[in-house]
C-alpha cells in the first residue's frame, strides 16, 4: 500500500505541514510506512485557533437540531467506512482488526448519542421567590477547545470529546498523538464531508513544543486531554496559570479482585481479557489482579491455561488476540520493570521476553505477562506500565484482598469477582474508584454512561454520556422578570 498523505485541516481547508518531516510507521512493522507528511508548525496552530475564534460565533448561534444533524451524518459516514478505517486503525496503532472495526462503530455510536441526547433539554427553570418572575438556567457553549488525544483509542477518544464540544456549540483545535495521524485524518474527513462549517474543527499534528499557544492563549476557553498523569498534571498547571480549566483522564492501575466465590473460569477470562485486550494499552486495562487464598492455585492454574491458547501476532491476522506495542521505547520499558521487579524469574509466571513473530521482522512485541509479587510495595503494583504485564497477588482473606486493590494513587477502574451481595457493597466501600465492575472485566466505556476517575486517574468532570456536558457548557442564570404594566 502507497503511504497515504498528511496534511492538516485548518479553517476548513487541508493543507500541508510546514514543520518536519512526519512518517507514521506500522509497530507490527516498523519498515512499512502507513502515511507521511510533515508537522504543523507554531505559526499553523495559531492559525487554527485563529480559524476556531473565528467560527465560534456562528456555530453557537445554530440551532441544536442542526448540530445534531451533522453529527448523525459524519456518525453515518464513520460507521460505512467502519471496515477500512478499522482495518487503518490496526494497521497504525497495532490492536486486532475486530478491535479497530469495533472501535470506529464505537465512534459512530457516540457522535450518535451525543446528537440524539443534547436535543432532549436546555436547561432548568427554577421557581422564582418573587411574584411575576421566573428563573431558567441555561447552558451555553464554552467557546473555542483545545483536544489533545492519545494513540491508544485513535478514534473513539477523540469522538468522545469532540461530539459533547460540537453539539453543545464550541469548536476545536485538535492535536492528536503524532502515532496514529492517519485516523485523525480520517474522523476530520467524516465531519467535513458531514458538513461541519469552516473554522469549527481543524486538525494539526504538531509536536508539543510547537503546540504551546494551545494551553496558553487567551482565546482558548478550554482544554480536555487524555493521557498520562505526568503530562496531564503538567498540563493542568500550565493552564492553571491563565485561568484556562482542563478536563484530564489520564492513568490508570485497575485491579481485579478474585474472591473464594468466585467463578474461577469465567473470572480468568475476564482478567485475562483486561489485561492484555488492545496490548494492555488502555486507562482502564486491568493491570493487577489480587487472588484470596483459598483459590489461588485454582485460579492461578486457569489463568495461565487460557493464556495459553491466545497468540500475539500479526494483528491484521485472523485468530490473533494480540498485537504489538505502540513503539519500542514502551516495550523495553515495560520489559525493564518486569527485570527489575520479578525478582527471582521464576515468578515471571507467563512471557517476559520479546516473541518471535514470523513475518513481522523489527515489531514492537511483548509476550503477555504475568508476574507473581508478595508485596504490595513493589513496582508493578504501584505503577502504570501502559503494557500487557499483570501483576498478582495472593491474600489470605477479602478483607485484605480489598486493603491491597485501594492502594496506590490511581482511583480509575476496579473489578470485582463474587457473587456476595456484602463484598459488592465491601467493594463500594473500600474503593476509591470511577468505574467499579461487578462480575466483568475493567476495561470498557458506553457512551451513554459517564466515564473517568478518581485520585490521579482524574481531573475535571466525567466525559460521556451526559455527564459530558458539564465541561463543554457553563450555566447561565436568568432571571425573567416582568415591567410593571
Ligand atoms: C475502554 O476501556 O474501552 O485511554 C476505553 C484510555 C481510556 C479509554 C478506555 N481513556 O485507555
Amino acid at each position: 500500500m502507497a503511504p497515504i498523505e498528511l496534511n492538516h485541516f485548518i479553517n476548513g481547508e487541508w493543507i500541508p505541514g510546514e514543520g518536519k518531516e512526519l512518517v507514521s510507521t506500522s509497530p507490527t512493522r516498523p519498515s512499512d510506512v502507513v502515511a507521511s507528511g510533515h508537522y504543523a508548525t507554531s505559526e499553523q496552530v495559531e492559525a487554527a485557533i485563529t480559524a476556531a475564534h473565528e467560527a465560534k460565533r456562528h456555530w453557537a448561534s445554530q440551532p441544536m437540531a442542526a448540530r445534531a444533524d451533522i453529527l448523525t451524518k459524519a456518525a453515518d459516514i464513520i460507521r460505512s467506512n467502519a471496515e477500512d478505517w478499522g482495518r487503518e486503525l490496526s494497521l497504525e496503532e497495532g490492536k486486532t482488526l475486530p478491535e479497530g472495526i469495533g472501535e470506529v462503530n464505537r465512534a459512530a455510536a457516540i457522535f450518535d448519542f451525543q446528537a440524539s441526547e443534547a436535543i432532549r433539554e436546555a436547561g432548568v427553570i427554577y421557581h422564582s421567590p418573587r411574584p411575576g418572575e421566573r428563573i431558567e438556567v441555561v447552558r451555553t457553549p464554552v467557546g473555542v477547545v483545545s483536544m489533545i488525544t492519545p494513540f491508544n483509542f485513535p478514534i473513539a477518544i477523540p469522538a468522545w470529546k469532540a461530539a459533547p464540544a460540537l453539539i453543545h456549540g464550541n469548536t476545536i483545535v485538535w492535536k492528536p498523538a503524532h502515532a496514529v495521524p492517519l485516523l485523525a485524518v480520517r474522523i476530520t474527513q467524516a465531519l467535513e464531508q458531514a458538513g461541519l462549517p469552516k473554522g469549527v474543527i481543524n486538525l494539526v499534528i504538531a509536536p508539543s513544543s510547537q503546540a504551546e499557544a494551545m494551553l496558553v492563549d487567551p482565546r482558548i476557553a478550554a482544554v480536555t486531554f487524555t493521557g498520562s498523569t505526568r503530562v496531564g498534571r503538567a498540563i493542568a498547571s500550565q493552564c492553571a496559570a491563565h485561568g484556562i480549566p482542563v478536563q484530564a483522564e489520564m492513568g490508570g492501575k485497575n485491579p481485579a479482585i478474585v474472591l473464594a466465590d468466585a467463578n474461577v473460569p469465567f473470572a480468568a477470562t475476564q482478567v485475562l481479557n483486561g489485561a492484555f485486550n488492545s496490548t494492555g494499552q488502555k486507562c482502564t486495562a486491568t493491570s493487577r489482579v489480587v487472588v484470596v487464598k483459598d483459590i489461588a492455585e485454582e485460579f492461578t492454574e486457569e489463568l495461565l491455561a487460557q493464556l495459553k491458547e491466545r497468540r500475539t501476532g500479526d494483528p491484521l491476522e485472523s485468530g490473533i488476540s494480540m498485537g504489538p506495542m505502540i513503539d519500542a521505547t514502551s516495550r523495553d520499558n515495560a520489559l525493564a520493570a518486569v527485570d527489575r521487579n520479578a525478582g527471582d524469574q521464576s515468578r515471571v509466571l507467563a512471557g517476559g521476553a520479546i516473541p518471535r513473530i514470523p513475518g513481522c521482522d523489527g515489531g514492537y512485541f511483548l509476550e503477555p505477562t504475568v508476574v507473581r509479587i508478595d508485596s504490595t510495595g513493589n513496582e508493578l503494583w504501584q505503577e502504570e506500565l501502559f503494557a500487557p504485564v499483570l501483576a498478582l497477588l495472593v491474600t489470605d482473606n477479602d478483607d485484605e484482598a480489598f486493603k491491597a486493590a485501594a492502594e496506590g494513587d490511581y482511583g480509575l477502574s476496579a473489578a470485582v469477582f463474587t457473587n456476595s451481595l456484602n463484598a459488592t457493597f465491601d467493594s463500594l466501600d473500600h474503593l476509591d474508584v470511577g468505574i467499579l465492575h461487578v462480575n466483568s472485566e475493567t476495561a470498557g466505556a458506553d457512551p451513554h454512561v459517564p466515564f473517568g476517575g478518581a485520585g490521579a486517574s482524574g481531573l475535571g468532570p466525567k466525559e460521556q454520556g451526559r455527564a459530558a456536558r458539564e465541561f463543554f457548557t457553563h450555566t447561565t442564570t436568568l432571571y425573567l422578570g416582568r415591567q410593571p404594566r
